[in-house]
């Protein structure tokens, strides 16, 4: 008989440690998880398997059973990419924004929901959610309700809150399931995993998909910080150990929306580094760094930086005419 981990979905199996469902042979009748699940669940262990999939290959699959698709993503990796995945999945679907609680205060959900519809042309319904149990999912158990759907897969680039939707919908429904792993590095989950919630809900977890220009997958901090700034003539923002700058021309005022967990953004600009990618920024435009965030200028200015252009998306603000 096969087993499945309640954690990621693999099936359960003792062959061979290094692959996903690894659980001992003395243990697995009894077991629920296997061990790297186990191991993060309870000891904040990090094993990451390192096999993204493929996102095409996924909704290939999904799209050849006409089940209906909840699809996560956050507002920090709304982007063509993201966008145009959503948009190449045949079945009936809607686009959850998820961890909506961390927008500003100043932005709506209405807000969100309306640029993402105008600007990257979504016509499936829109929802955006926040983070706690009844802030959000309660909404959506009721949307999934009134649409009579009762199965549904969820989509969505890994860290989305895929699995933690899942999680939360449980506790509303009072569903006795064991918990999902969930964690803020990339690739928790590892295969589709179904699982009953109710008789009225099932719902279909994935394994997420990592988008290909993004300079970061993990989620290193729960909170997206809002982080402003005024950058002197010599300063530049540093990512990600230095590997990467941004100059900003006449040290236009900026915010800085990113989940990273790195308090040293700012650093002297020195001339060594070579800043050859030159990009002009409108008024109320906003630069997305896949994987990084959201920079929103106060005015029109120009940028340099080493961000490969693929990794980079200039479009206008969702922040509205807002600037904090
Ligand atoms: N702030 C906030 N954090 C959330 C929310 N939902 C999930 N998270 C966090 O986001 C991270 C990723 O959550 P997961 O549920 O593992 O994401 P996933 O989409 O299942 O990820 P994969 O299995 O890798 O595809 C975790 O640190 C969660 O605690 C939310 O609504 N708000
Ligand atoms: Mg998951």
């Amino acid at each position: 008989m096969t087993k499945i981990c309640f954690g990621c979905g693999a099936q359960l199996q003792s062959d061979d440690q290094n692959a996903k469902g690894y659980i001992p042979k003395n243990k697995i009748d009894d077991a629920s998880y296997c061990m790297r699940c186990f191991r993060m669940m309870h000891y904040g262990e990090q094993k990451v398997m390192d096999t993204p999939k493929d996102a095409k290959e996924i909704i290939r699959k999904v799209n050849k059973d006409n089940k209906f698709v909840i699809f996560l993503c956050d507002y920090l990796n709304i982007n063509t990419y993201v966008m145009d995945l959503f948009k190449s999945i045949k079945n009936n679907k809607v686009l959850v924004i998820n961890k909506g609680e961390l927008l500003p205060d100043n932005i709506t959900y209405n807000m969100v929901r309306n640029f993402v519809q105008d600007k990257y042309s979504i016509y499936s319904d829109i929802k955006v959610k926040g983070g706690t149990a009844n802030h959000g999912v309660k909404s959506i158990y009721k949307y999934l309700m009134d649409n009579n759907i009762h199965e549904a897969y969820l989509l969505g680039i890994s860290n989305s809150g895929k699995s933690t939707f899942i999680n939360d919908m449980a506790t509303i429904l009072g569903s006795k399931i064991n918990k999902i792993n969930v964690n803020s590095h990339a690739n928790t989950t590892l295969d589709f995993m179904r699982v009953k919630l109710n008789n009225q809900l099932t719902l279909i977890d994935s394994p997420g998909f990592i988008i290909p220009n993004s300079l970061n997958n993990d989620v290193t901090n729960k909170d997206i910080k809002m982080l402003s700034y005024n950058l002197k003539d010599n300063e530049v923002i540093q990512l990600l150990n230095n590997k990467y700058h941004i100059k900003i021309e006449n040290g236009t005022p900026i915010t800085f929306y990113t989940s990273l967990n790195d308090n040293n953004l700012i650093k002297k600009y020195y001339k060594e580094i070579k800043l050859s990618n030159e990009l002009n920024i409108d008024d109320n435009q906003d630069l997305i760094i896949l994987g990084i965030g959201i920079i929103r200028f106060k005015n029109k200015t120009k940028i340099t930086t080493n961000i490969p252009t693929e990794s980079i998306e200039i479009r206008d603000s969702i922040f509205g005419g807002y600037y904090e």
